[in-house]
Formats: C-alpha cells, sequence, structure tokens
C-alpha cells in the first residue's frame, strides 16, 4: 500500500546490521555444499540434511516472560543460533558473498550507506585469517559501490563474553584495515559483562580516530547502569552511538544524559518483540522520539527475526508508533546525521 511504497522509496541509511546476522538460510547450506561441509547443531549433534530444516532452525526459541517452551530440549537460543551460521565462512570468496548478498538486498531497498558490523572473534577463533575475512569484506565493498552504487564503512564488534585480553589483541589486529573501519563497538551476550571492562580499549580506540558504539541490550537487569556508562564514560567522555538501549525510556534522568551528550540509538524493533511486551516496546520508541533524542532504525539479524529486514523494522515502527510521513522522513534525515560517513556521502545522501 502506500506506506510500503513510501518506506521503500526514502532514501536510508542502515546503522545496525550484524553481517554474520544476515546469512540467509539459503546462503548458508550454498557456502556448506560448496565448502564440503554437513551443517549440525553443535550442542545436540543434530545434522540439517535439507535447506527446509536448516530454514527451521532459524525459528528461535527462547524461553520469555510470559511463554514457556514445550521442548527445552529443542529450543536454543539466538547465539546459538547465529553463531552456528559462522561455520560456514572459511574461504575470502565466502565473506565476499555473505556481504555481497547484505549489500544487494540492502541497494534494492534504497540503503544508500551503511555501517555493517563484524564480529572478527567469531572468526579468527575457528582458524579463519584476516586476510580471508576482511579480503572479502573489501572485495564486496567495492564491488557493491561499483554495481549497486551502496556505500559502507565497517564497525568491528568485540564479543562482550571473551576475555577483554581477546578484544586488545583484535583491537591490534584491525589497524592494518584502518581505511575500512570507521568504528568500535561490543556485542554479543552482555550478562555481566559490563562496558566499563573494555574502558581502557575504548579509550585507545577513541585517541586512535574510531568511533564508538555499544550495545546494551533489553531484558538485561543492569541495563540502566550499562547504558549510563555507555552515554558517560566509555572511552572517555561517552560513546557516540548506544545500540539499543530501549529502556533509557524509562528514566528520565537516562534520556537527559542521553540528550546531553549527544549519542544517537539504534533501534531494531522487531527483535524486541521476543524479549518485550508490544505495550512497553512502541511507546518507548516514541518517548525518545519525542524526548528529540536521535534515533536511527536498523535491522539486527533480520533471516533470524522472521525474515524482517530494515523496510519491514521501519513499517513496523510507523505503525506501531504512529509516525507520520513527516516523522518518517525526519527519522531518515537524522540517521544520516547520527553515521560516520565522510562530508561528502552525507552531502549526497540527504
Ligand atoms: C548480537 Cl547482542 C546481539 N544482538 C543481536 N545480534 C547480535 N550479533 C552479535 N551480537
Ligand atoms: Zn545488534
Amino acid at each position: 500500500d502506500a506506506d510500503d511504497k513510501f518506506v521503500l522509496e526514502l532514501p536510508k541509511v542502515e546503522l545496525h546490521v550484524h553481517i554474520e546476522g544476515t546469512l540467509t538460510p539459503e546462503l548458508r547450506w550454498g557456502l556448506a555444499q560448496r565448502n564440503g561441509q554437513t551443517l549440525m547443531l553443535e550442542r545436540t549433534g543434530t545434522v540439517y540434511t535439507s535447506l527446509e530444516q536448516l530454514r527451521a532452525s532459524y525459528t528461535i526459541m527462547e524461553p520469555r516472560p510470559g511463554h514457556s517452551i514445550d521442548n527445552a530440549e529443542e529450543s536454543f537460543t539466538f547465539f546459538e543460533a547465529y553463531y552456528g551460521g559462522f561455520e560456514v565462512l572459511v574461504t575470502e570468496q565466502d565473506f565476499f558473498d555473505l556481504a555481497m548478498n547484505y549489500f544487494r538486498r540492502a541497494a534494492s531497498m534504497n540503503v544508500r550507506y551503511c555501517e555493517p558490523f563484524f564480529d572478527p572473534q567469531g572468526h579468527t577463533r575457528r582458524g579463519v585469517s584476516w586476510e580471508t575475512m576482511m579480503g572479502g569484506f573489501r572485495r564486496a565493498q567495492q564491488e557493491a559501490e561499483k554495481s549497486f552504487g551502496i556505500k559502507s564503512k565497517w564497525i568491528m564488534c568485540f564479543l562482550r563474553d571473551l576475555p577483554v585480553e581477546s578484544a586488545m589483541e583484535h583491537y591490534q589486529a584491525v589497524l592494518p584495515y584502518r581505511d575500512m573501519v570507521v568504528g568500535i563497538g561490543l556485542d554479543s551476550d552482555e550478562t555481566n559483562r559490563p562496558p566499563s571492562l573494555f574502558a581502557d580499549i575504548f579509550a585507545l580506540a577513541r585517541q586512535a580516530g574510531f568511533r564508538l558504539t555499544c550495545h546494551c541490550d533489553v531484558g538485561q537487569p543492569t541495563t540502566h547502569e550499562n547504558i549510563r556508562q555507555v552515554a558517560s564514560v566509555l572511552g572517555g567522555s561517552g560513546a557516540e552511538r548506544l545500540d539499543h538501549g530501549l529502556n533509557a525510556a524509562q528514566s528520565q534522568e537516562l534520556i537527559q544524559l542521553i540528550k546531553k551528550n549527544g549519542v544517537g540509538m539504534t533501534i531494531t524493533p522487531w527483535g524486541y518483540l521476543r524479549h518485550q511486551p508490544v505495550d512497553e516496546i512502541f511507546p518507548r520508541i516514541r518517548t525518545l522520539f519525542d524526548a528529540g533524542i536521535q534515533i536511527a532504525i536498523g535491522s539486527d539479524d533480520p533471516p533470524y527475526m522472521e525474515d524482517c529486514w530494515i523496510i519491514h523494522h521501519l513499517l513496523l515502527a510507523k505503525k506501531m508508533c504512529a509516525f507520520t510521513d513527516h516523522d518518517m522522513v525526519t527519522l531518515a534525515r537524522r540517521s544520516v546525521d547520527m553515521s560516520w560517513a565522510s562530508e561528502s556521502v552525507r552531502a549526497e545522501i540527504k
């Protein structure tokens, strides 16, 4: 309908998408075939013998408030599904194909510029080299700009559930690829892993000119404290962006802090439905928007979220927050402001 067309045609910037989280079951199946691999869920030893079975494994059933899982044996967490996909990424061509698949799809939704996250620790720990990973990403980035007109910069994320020393090693190792990487982030399982653990690395990265962001997921008891750290102290004076952090909307103090420090927030509405009731999610997004906080809608891990890509997240937000067309244009403009694109690229998109 009219909403769909308007949202599809809006020029977009995508600031919250994990490149490994864009691995579709079709691509994963194809890469496994090419690499001669058997696909299986490691914990249970379940082998996927068809694409249909693999597709079914993308329906994440995690325990959540108010929902019990009938067959706990068959349930698996998002992280199990997500990291399970990494195993098919072996060659430079695999990394190229992964990134190219995303860029092609993003360009078809009129994404003009994007800053995808990547998780190098999830690859180096399987023995993949930096050249393989970054070589594939670099070639895809160049090819996508030429073929689809989509520009990009990468954000390297540390897996916060791994030791801080590993993050430091990966920070040193990315320096030769400095021209491709605009920012440093923190993702993966937040349980008992506050951002402050990584304070020294973030401070180093800031001094070296990297832009900083950090995931603060919903459903964490420590979420307010973690949001406070990100918005005020990470990297010395606070990160420039906060990924998720939706629960900030519950606290006037956090809202004011985020505004005062000019922190932009990336929001991926579909993902929250797994953890929070609808009548908490959308009023909170609306509260942040109405408070004048910069927010940008992104897609996180589309195939793991009922195949919701950026337009689906935008349409959901429009409907559930009652955003007008004018509000959607405001959101699109703010996502350009929040981006870490060069002045010339910004001018082109805006
Ligand atoms: C992630 Cl914390 C988190 N949420 C969603 N997707 C992710 N990929 C890596 N970490
Ligand atoms: Zn994310």
